[in-house]
């Protein structure tokens, strides 16, 4: 099999997101692309020379071409070993906790989460250090700046390396070792929860839906919940992954798990839904008529933490990405341990997760996680829901009102504007951010601003600094209002607004979050003109 030396040119889009390369399937095509990042990501990373790579994705299209394409690279490379998920499938957080138990070098997920799948979809592609988790800023910046100078990769001649059986096969030098995607991970599962309590949930007659949205999480769950918990056939629905994800849009959110949604809120609803995305790293959590925001589900779960049995020891800190709420910070304090506000971006958690500062972490955008793993998880959450539930013998909506009642609720919503014009875009936050130093004691809508910031982050554990990460007003009342750009899109640009404010009266929590925050929403309306400015009526998704 030679060895072979391709000349290349560089592409000068290949700068990774908040979550790596994504891009349309058709640019994903184009010659020598996947391959020229490919190669900057060897080149970055170091001497491989005989490491162990771990290989999968969420088997959206273009999965399979891209893993054999990355295996005779790797092989070229001179890895000794890649562990590939079989038929090429792996969860991000599956590869996380893969990457971790077998020591490798590092691993590539092949995903563009929960963005749309298909010929006409995305594709994505991200690299995890040994640690399991997302390559830190330093590294995706090394990765781009020699995808803008790479003028050859490596590659071997050969035919495709049979992904559909376990074993093991040769490629050049290196093994190819296809595993089952989901052993390793529900085996660790079962190490942090309790599933004999969870089990009797069922046996009781406890009644679930999880919406695996067509994407990977499927075989994963149907192993965890309806195998070894016992949970009735059917608990899992859409739980066959295909390659465009049923033409749907894997976003566990209020708009795109409208179906999950819409039974939870009907007649006949189950006791609890819940849904994950693309590659499985994110979830949504819904009880009996009931919504859980991804920021009170985080305060939640770190309250009743030592119900569990993985965490039975307590937890060192809880971290957060910056647009989450607060609430997070009210259980820390009760706890009187750590709590961190991370850029958003699960990478960010890497080093504190590390240096044993931070057991739990979360981000508002239906990610939750602890140190476990290195990446969000969507099923560990859902699991670690049914332990307390199994637990305490409550329901989600007690769990959550008696958690107000205790912390006080923090009202949340995020505003999304999806697909608006870039350079409009860019120009609102720019403007804003130069107005920054003059709106304290400003009044938009009834409200005055008290402080505005543009957030920058220095790690405490390697003192790196991010600047620019979103800008934060706060108000005389309490609350907040934090504007960023999305760094996961692939066409136009999407705006994100977070909104929130704080009620500590228990007979004021009843409200609907929009109704709670409407003043607030009426503030950055007049404070930055948006909807004028970027041509829309109203968000495309209101969480
Ligand atoms: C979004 C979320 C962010 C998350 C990222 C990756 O990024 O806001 O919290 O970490 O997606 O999640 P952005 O830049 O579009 O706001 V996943 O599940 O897409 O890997
Ligand atoms: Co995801």
């Amino acid at each position: 099999m030679p060895l072979r030396t391709i000349t290349t040119t560089p592409f000068d889009d290949q700068r990774p997101g908040t979550s790596g390369l994504r891009k349309k399937v058709a640019t994903f095509r184009q010659p020598h692309y996947l391959e020229n990042f490919v190669q900057s990501i060897f080149d970055a990373i170091g001497n491989v020379h005989g490491q162990t790579l771990v290989l999968g994705g969420d088997g959206r299209y273009y999965n399979e071409t891209a893993i054999q394409t990355i295996l005779r690279m790797a092989a070229a490379n001179g890895f000794g070993r890649v562990l590939v998920g079989r038929g090429g499938i792996l969860s991000t957080p599956a590869a996380s906790c893969v990457i971790r138990r077998h020591q490798a070098f590092g691993g590539i997920v092949l995903s563009a989460s929960h963005n749309p799948g298909g010929p006409d979809g995305d594709f994505g592609i991200k690299y995890n250090i040994g640690n399991g988790g997302p390559a830190p800023e330093a590294l995706t910046e090394a990765i781009h700046a020699r995808s803008r100078v790479i003028d050859r990769y490596r590659t071997v001649e050969a035919t495709d390396v049979p992904l559909d059986r376990l074993g093991r096969s040769q490629l050049t030098d290196m093994v190819v070792e296809v595993i089952d995607p989901v052993a390793d991970y529900a085996e660790l599962m079962t190490s942090l929860f309790d599933f004999d309590a969870i089990g009797q949930l069922f046996k009781d007659g406890f009644r679930m839906r999880f919406d695996a949205m067509h994407a990977v999480t499927g075989p994963y769950a149907v192993e965890l919940l309806e195998r070894r918990l016992g949970a009735p056939a059917g608990t899992v629905i859409n739980g066959r992954a295909l390659p465009d994800f049923g033409g749907g849009h894997p976003d566990p959110n209020l708009t795109y798990a409208k179906a999950l949604v819409e039974e939870l809120f009907g007649p006949d609803a189950p006791d609890f839904g819940a849904a994950s995305d693309g590659d499985g790293d994110r979830n949504m959590i819904l009880g009996q008529r009931f919504f859980v925001t991804p920021s009170d589900s985080l305060a939640v779960l770190a309250a009743n933490a030592t119900l569990a049995p993985g965490y039975a020891d307590g937890l060192k800190g809880i971290a957060r990405s910056m647009p989450t709420s607060r609430a997070a910070d009210r259980v820390a304090e009760v706890l009187g341990i750590e709590a961190h506000e991370t850029p958003t971006g699960w990478k960010f958690f890497g080093n504190l997760l590390d240096a044993g500062r931070a057991t739990l972490c979360g981000e508002e955008s239906f990610g939750t996680s602890s140190d476990h793993v290195r990446e969000k998880d969507g099923l560990w959450a859902v699991l670690f829901w049914l332990n307390l539930l199994a637990a305490t013998g409550k329901s989600v909506e007690q769990l959550v009102r008696e958690h107000w009642a205790r912390f006080g609720r923090d009202y949340y919503t995020r505003h999304d504007y999806e697909e608006v014009d870039g350079a409009a875009a860019s120009a609102l936050i720019e403007a804003l951010r130069t107005r920054l130093d003059m709106l304290p004691g400003q009044r938009f809508a009834g409200l005055t601003v008290s402080a505005a910031d543009d957030f920058a982050y220095t790690d405490p554990i390697d003192g790196s600094v991010s600047k620019g990460q979103g800008l934060r007003l706060l108000f005389t009342g309490g609350e907040r209002l934090v504007l960023r750009l999305s760094g996961t899109g692939t066409a136009g640009a999407t705006l994100r607004l977070y909104m929130e404010r704080y009620e500590p009266d228990s007979s004021r929590q009843g409200l609907d979050a929009q109704e709670a925050l409407a003043d607030l929403i009426r503030a950055c309306d007049e404070l930055t003109d948006l909807k004028r400015k970027l041509g829309r009526d109203a968000p495309s998704v209101i969480t």
